[in-house]
């Protein structure tokens, strides 16, 4: 398998994080050291990720990520009983579909560019939808019998995949977490976790960014912005 991503490619990071998980080798290509119009070629879509297997491309992490749990069935990143997946889906999907999107590099590059914004403008933004966005997914963890340490109890399992970029992006802008303890809970869990770890951009070649480490954040380090990359 070649997985095609950037370090802080937060859709790349959850495909990591499954593959670390499940235990699955691969290669990692960063996105920006292909020649020039070399990803289009590759990847249609032109979003990261996209993973290559059997000479084939798939696009898209939630394809991605169905995939490998097809493929590789243990250790499951799905709860058992059919509601619980549904939930846990729910979850992810909220980060993935909802969230995510607006706030991801080429959303915020079209409010500088086009739409001549200002940095304070885009952040207020960014914060606005990050607001809507958790809050909910704070009370469905609040509501939920499951327990943890994880967003669904004992283990790991997509939602977390998605919860732990987002929040790493949500740090670098500054957002205030404060109102979400149980979401912050279960990525201090899943920091612990050495599959976690090991998908973190800071083990990537191509991390260039000043944000102070993943692991450094979590010993209490303060966050900081970062440049440039994506979201
Ligand atoms: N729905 C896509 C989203 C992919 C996506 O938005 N990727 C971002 C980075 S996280 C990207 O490639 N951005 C490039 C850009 O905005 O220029 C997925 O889940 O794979």
């Amino acid at each position: 398998m070649r997985l095609y991503s950037q370090a802080r490619n937060s859709a790349g990071w959850r495909v990591r994080i499954a593959l670390h998980l499940k235990g699955i080798p691969f290669e990692y290509v960063p996105v920006p050291g292909l020649p020039p119009g070399a990803w289009r070629d590759i990847n249609p879509q032109g979003l990261m990720p996209a993973l290559e297997i059997g000479g084939r491309i798939v696009a898209q992490s939630g394809a991605i990520l169905e995939l490998i749990e097809e493929l590789h069935p243990d250790p499951p990143l799905l709860p058992p009983d059919p509601l619980a997946r549904a939930e846990v889906r729910a979850f992810a999907q909220a980060i993935a579909a909802d969230l995510h999107p607006l706030n991801n590099n080429r959303v915020r590059k079209y409010l500088a560019g086009p739409l001549g914004r200002s940095p304070a403008e885009i952040d207020g933004w960014y914060r606005h939808w990050v607001a809507v966005g958790l809050g909910p997914l704070e009370e469905t963890l609040r509501r939920s019998d499951v327990g943890g340490p994880f967003c669904f109890g004992a283990r790991p399992t997509l939602a977390d995949l998605h919860l732990v970029p987002q929040l790493y992006n949500c740090r670098r802008f500054a957002c205030d977490l404060s109102p979400y303890p149980r979401l912050v809970a279960a990525d201090a869990a899943c920091r612990r976790v050495e599959a976690f770890a090991a998908a973190a951009p800071e083990r990537l070649p191509d991390f260039t960014g000043t944000d102070p480490s993943w692991l450094a954040e979590a010993a209490g380090g303060e966050p900081r912005r970062g440049t440039g990359e994506t979201g």
